[in-house]
C-alpha cells in the first residue's frame, strides 16, 4: 500500500458527518450513483435511499445510526460511514469516528446550524480526524453565498480554505470554479459538470478568491509565502501537495460547493478524497497502530440483524482478517469470525477475507463490543480508542406489554445496548421499574420501537418514578401491640418505641433498652424486621427515612408470643405512631451542570426559576470559547424533560450533567399532589 506522490493508495473509509438533516444521507445516495454502486440515485422524502435502510430510519425520515456503504471510484475502494446529525445520536458518530481516514463535514450556510456545526467539528479536531466540509443546499442558495467563510469560521479551529466558489446564472448558482485547478465547470443534473471556458467576471473573482487560498496555504510553507510575496506564480501540483499536507496535518479544512439531490459537486469531492485524503498507512500512524503479522480490527458498530445474526461492522487497521480467525481484545476473548460481509446500507454481500484499510462486516463475534479493538493471535493490541458516552439525559420506564415476555424483555434490551451504548438501563427494585436512560426523546423513542420491531417484544413506556422519600419532624413514644385469641394458641406481642427523626441523610437506625427481659432477646431482631418493613410505607406512601426507632418497653406470653407477633407489634406502633409525628414529603435534589453557548445563558437562568432551580453560579467553560457553565440545584422532578427546553434554548446544542446531591422537605400544593398522586395509584 505505497503511497504514489502524495496520493494514498488503497482502501479509504471516509465518514459524512454534519449538522442535522444537511443533506448528509443524501450525499452517500449521490456517491453511489455516481461511482455507480446502484444504478438509480433514491432520497430519503422517497423512503428508497441506501442509507436510513432501517424501518426506524425510514419512519422518521432522519438517521438514527450509522449506514456504511461500500463503493468503488478509478480504482480504489471507498466505504462511507453515514453518521446522524442529530445531537441524541451522536456516539454512533463519536464511536465511528476513531478508525476512519478522514470526515467530509456536510453543512448549509445557515447560521441557526453553526454551534451544532462547531459541535462537530470539535469532536474531528480532538480526535485529530482530517475534515473537508461540503457545503450543501447550493440550488437554494442565492448571492449571499459570499459569505460562506465569515459564516461558517466561527464553527472551526482550523482555518477554513475556500477550495470551490460558485458562478452564477442570474440570480442562481449555475456551477464553480476550482480555484486549485483553476478551471470553471458548469452543473449538470445527475451528470458530470462540464467544463467551460474560465473568463470574464469569473475569472476576475477567481484570481482574488485563489490569491486568499494561497494566502491560507502560505500561512504554515514559508516557501510558498515567499512566491506570493515576489509575485510568482506556484506551480499547480505545489498547490496540491500543499493543500493535501496541510488538510492531513489537520491545518485547514477546505470547503468544497455542491447540491447532494442533484449529485453536483459530488465528482469533485471523490477527486478530492482520492488526491487529498490520507489512507491507511497514515491513519494506523495516527491511531498507534503497531504493524504486526496479526489482524487488528476496530469495531465501528454492533447491530443484530433478523437473518444474520450479531455483526460488527469493523475497520481492518493491520494485516489480514480471514473468516474463522479468532480475536481477543485486551480483557477477553471476541469471538470466532463467521462470515465476512460488505456491505451497501442494509444489504450484506458474502466476501473473501479482509485486508488493511478495508471497512466490513463481521458475523457472530459474540463477545465484541462497539469501540473494542480486537487482535487476532495472542497478543492483544492496546485499544486505539476509548469513546465514552455522553451521560444519559432524558430517562423513560419501559415494561413489556405482556408478562409473559419480561424475559424476552431482558435479552431485547442486552442486545438494544449492545446495538447503542449510548443508552443504559437501570432496574429499579424498590419502585418494579425498568429504566432506560439515554439522550434524548427520540433516541428513548427509537428504542422502544426497536424493541418492537427488531427484537419482538411489544413495550409500554410511562415517566419513571421520582424518588421521594418521608420523614417525621417530631418524635412519639408508641405502643404496638399484637393480641388475638382465636381458640387454641393464641398471637401476642407488644412493644414500646420511641421514635425521633434524625437529621437528613442518616437513614434509619434501630436501637433497644429493654431491661428485665420484658422483651425477650430472641424477639428483638423480630421487631426490628416489622419497623423496617413498616418503613417501605410511611403515611404519605413513601419509603421513610431520617428517623430512630428505640426498642424501650413491652411484655410478652410465654405461650402466645412468637416471632411473627413480634413483627406485626413492631410494624403497628411505626403505623399508628408516623401519622402523629408530622410527616413530611422528601424530594430529592441534584445538582445539575449546564453548558450552553453564553448567548443562551440568560434563557437558561429563566429556565430554572421556571423549575424551582437554585442557581449557585455561573463560569465560562473551560477551554470553549463562547460558552457558559451554570451550576443549579434543581429538584430530580424538574429534570425529567429539562433537556428538551435546555435543547430547544440553545440551537440544540446546550447539555447538561447531573448527580444526586441531597434530600429536601417539601411541602405546600406541590406535595400535597404528589401524595395525592401516590394515594390514587397505590389505590
Ligand atoms: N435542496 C436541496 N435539498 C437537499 C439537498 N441535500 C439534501 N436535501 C434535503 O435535505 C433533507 C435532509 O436530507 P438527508 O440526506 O436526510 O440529511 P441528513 O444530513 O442525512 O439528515 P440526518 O442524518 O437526519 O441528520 C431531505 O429532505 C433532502 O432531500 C440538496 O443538495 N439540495
Ligand atoms: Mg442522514
Amino acid at each position: 500500500m505505497a503511497e504514489n506522490g502524495t496520493r494514498a493508495a488503497g482502501p479509504r473509509c471516509i465518514a459524512l458527518v454534519g449538522p442535522f438533516q444537511s443533506g448528509k444521507t443524501t450525499l452517500l445516495e449521490a456517491i453511489l450513483a455516481r461511482t455507480g454502486a446502484i444504478q438509480r440515485q433514491g432520497s430519503v422524502d422517497a423512503g428508497n435511499s441506501v442509507g436510513d435502510g432501517s424501518k426506524e430510519a425510514r419512519h422518521h425520515k432522519m438517521s438514527v445510526e450509522i449506514s456504511v456503504a461500500t463503493t468503488s471510484f478509478m480504482g480504489d475502494d471507498y466505504t462511507f460511514v453515514d453518521c446522524p446529525g442529530s445531537i441524541e445520536f451522536v456516539h454512533e458518530m463519536r464511536a465511528a469516528l476513531p478508525a476512519v481516514d478522514a470526515a467530509v463535514v456536510v453543512c448549509e450556510l445557515d447560521e441557526k446550524k453553526v454551534p451544532q456545526l462547531q459541535l462537530i467539528l470539535r469532536e474531528l479536531e480532538e480526535q485529530k480526524i482530517p475534515r473537508f466540509l461540503f457545503l450543501n443546499k447550493i440550488d437554494k442558495a442565492d448571492a449571499t453565498i459570499h459569505d460562506v467563510l465569515t459564516v461558517l469560521q466561527p464553527a472551526s479551529r482550523s482555518k477554513l480554505l475556500l477550495r470551490q466558489i460558485p458562478t452564477f446564472a442570474g440570480e442562481t448558482i449555475s456551477g464553480f470554479v476550482d480555484l486549485a485547478l483553476e478551471r470553471a465547470f458548469v452543473y449538470r443534473e445527475h451528470a458530470r459538470s462540464e467544463v467551460v471556458p474560465l473568463e470574464g467576471d469569473a475569472l476576475d473573482r477567481e484570481k482574488t478568491a485563489r490569491f486568499s487560498m494561497l494566502e491560507t496555504l502560505a500561512d504554515h510553507d514559508d516557501q510558498l509565502m515567499e512566491q506570493l510575496l515576489e509575485d510568482i506564480q506556484p506551480p499547480r501540483d505545489k498547490v496540491f501537495d500543499d493543500l493535501s499536507k496541510e488538510l492531513r496535518d489537520g491545518l485547514v479544512c477546505p470547503v468544497l460547493l455542491g447540491a447532494a439531490t442533484r449529485t453536483n459537486g459530488v465528482l469533485r469531492l471523490l477527486k478530492a478524497l482520492r488526491h487529498e485524503s490520507p489512507g491507511m498507512p497514515s491513519t494506523a500512524k495516527r491511531l498507534g497502530v503497531k504493524a504486526g503479522n496479526d489482524a487488528i480490527v476496530y469495531v465501528m458498530k454492533t447491530l443484530h440483524t433478523a437473518h444474520g445474526g450479531k455483526m460488527s461492522i469493523v475497520r481492518a487497521l493491520n494485516g489480514q482478517v480471514a473468516d474463522s480467525t479468532i480475536f481477543v481484545t485486551p480483557e477477553r476473548d471476541a469471538g470466532r469470525v463467521a462470515g465476512i460481509f460488505k456491505l451497501l446500507g442494509q444489504a450484506t454481500e458474502k466476501r473473501g477475507a479482509a485486508q488493511a484499510g478495508e471497512t466490513v462486516a463481521l458475523g457472530k463475534l459474540d463477545h465484541a463490543n462497539t469501540g473494542d479493538t480486537l487482535t487476532a493471535g495472542k497478543q492483544p493490541h492496546p485499544a486505539i480508542a476509548a469513546v465514552r458516552p455522553y451521560p444519559p439525559v432524558l430517562a423513560t420506564a419501559v415494561a413489556s406489554k405482556e408478562r409473559k415476555d419480561d424475559v424476552k424483555l431482558g435479552q431485547a434490551l442486552n442486545k438494544l445496548l449492545e446495538e447503542d451504548p449510548s443508552i443504559t438501563v437501570e432496574h429499579n427494585a424498590e419502585a418494579h421499574e425498568v429504566v432506560l436512560r439515554g439522550q434524548g426523546e427520540m433516541q428513548l423513542r427509537v428504542a422502544t420501537e426497536r424493541l418492537t420491531d427488531r427484537f419482538g417484544v411489544a413495550t409500554v413506556s410511562h415517566k419513571p418514578t421520582v424518588g421521594y422519600r418521608e420523614t417525621i419532624k417530631k418524635g412519639i413514644v408508641q405502643r404496638g401491640r399484637h393480641k388475638k385469641q382465636s381458640g387454641g394458641h393464641g398471637q401476642y406481642g407488644d412493644v414500646v418505641l420511641d421514635i425521633k427523626p434524625l437529621p437528613r441523610g442518616s437513614g434509619f437506625t434501630f436501637a433497644e433498652e429493654i431491661k428485665g427481659g420484658v422483651v425477650p432477646r430472641n424477639y428483638i431482631p423480630s421487631v426490628e424486621e416489622g419497623v423496617r418493613d413498616a418503613l417501605k410505607h410511611g403515611p404519605l406512601g413513601f419509603p421513610v427515612v431520617d428517623i430512630t426507632a428505640k426498642l424501650i418497653d413491652g411484655s410478652y406470653h410465654t405461650v402466645d408470643s412468637s416471632d411473627m407477633a413480634f413483627q406485626l407489634a413492631g410494624r403497628l406502633a411505626i403505623h399508628d405512631g408516623l401519622p402523629q409525628c408530622h410527616p413530611v414529603l422528601l424530594e430529592p435534589i441534584y445538582q445539575v451542570e449546564i453548558v450552553c453557548p453564553s448567548e443562551a445563558t440568560a434563557k437558561m437562568n429563566a429556565l430554572m426559576s421556571g423549575r424551582r432551580g437554585q442557581i449557585l453560579g455561573f463560569d465560562t467553560r473551560e477551554g470553549w470559547d463562547g460558552w457558559d457553565v451554570v451550576r443549579v440545584q434543581m429538584p430530580e422532578s424538574e429534570i425529567g424533560d429539562l433537556i428538551v427546553e435546555v435543547r430547544s434554548a440553545t440551537a440544540g446544542v446546550g447539555s447538561f450533567t447531573f448527580k444526586f446531591d441531597h434530600m429536601a422537605e417539601l411541602s405546600g400544593r406541590t406535595a400535597d399532589q404528589i401524595v395525592a398522586a401516590r394515594k390514587s395509584a397505590a389505590a
